[in-house]
């Protein structure tokens, strides 16, 4: 087995054994409403970036390595279908980020690694956050995603990898801004973290780049009796370790 690719693969198993953490998705998105995340109100615990200001500027963020690319409206760009007013199969009309870090193994086939890296500034928002989801909207059409959440002191706190590396279906194999393929994927880590990296694995090398949107991310507070609250709309199509009870009183505020 490849050498990153075995690395990326211990530390997600080992990561889906942590007490606590629970992944979310990949499940559909097509607006804010279907974030599993509890968006109730505007506020001060919660954000959500939707890049249609072209700017990554909720509060609280920054990049961690290239920064990432604001895409403006035009017939590739593939933002959240609702962020250009209307549901209607395409997000060309809305902002979208796209990825620049870029790294290759030179296996047979090469396997190709897409990120974006995020830092949290937990002096700035008052607290490390403990959730963080983003929607997926374009991409290679065959491969993986994978989530990885580093502490204060860039240690892998957890990780996953979402479908067989390198072999999942993934996009639909287009670039005309189509959302049917969108797709949410999220964590919870109670431990809170300061760090992430969002990756899509693949071996298509026409691919050179993934898109995604809708990122969010905030303090979701585990309740005194060791039963994490949950901040979640636990629906059927989510993947879950873990379900829980409530509801959180987390906020959200779009960027
Ligand atoms: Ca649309
Ligand atoms: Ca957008
Ligand atoms: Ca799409
Ligand atoms: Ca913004």
């Amino acid at each position: 087995m490849r050498p990153l690719l075995a690395l990326l693969l211990l530390i997600a198993t080992a990561s889906l054994a942590q007490a606590g953490t629970v992944f979310l998705g990949p499940s559909p998105y097509l607006s804010a409403a279907d974030s599993p995340f509890d968006l109730f109100g505007l506020g001060t615990t919660f954000f959500l970036e939707d890049f249609e200001d072209g700017e990554l500027n909720t509060p609280g963020i920054s990049w961690h390595g290239p920064p990432g690319i604001v895409l403006e409206p035009g017939t590739l760009t593939d933002s959240v279908d609702g962020d250009d007013g209307v549901i209607d199969g395409y997000g060309n009309g809305g902002h979208s980020l796209l990825s620049r870090a870029y790294q290759i193994e030179f296996s047979n086939p090469p396997s190709i690694y897409l990120s974006v890296g995020l830092d949290f500034d937990a002096d700035a928002l008052g607290f490390a956050p403990t959730a963080l989801g983003f929607a997926w909207t374009d991409g290679p059409g065959i491969g993986s995603v994978a989530i990885h959440l580093f502490d204060n002191e860039n240690r892998l706190i957890s990780a996953n990898i979402w479908g067989v590396p390198f072999h999942e279906p993934l996009g639909d194999h287009g670039f005309d801004g189509a959302t049917m393929e969108d797709r949410f994927y999220g964590v919870f880590e109670p431990s809170g973290f300061r760090r992430a990296v969002i990756t899509t694995l693949t071996q298509d090398a026409s691919v050179g780049s993934f898109e995604l949107d809708h990122l969010q991310y905030g303090l979701i507070v585990p309740e005194p009796s060791g039963l994490t609250t949950s901040i979640f709309l636990i629906s059927g199509a989510l993947f879950c370790v873990r379900c829980f009870g409530e509801r959180s009183k987390s906020t959200t505020q779009l960027g």
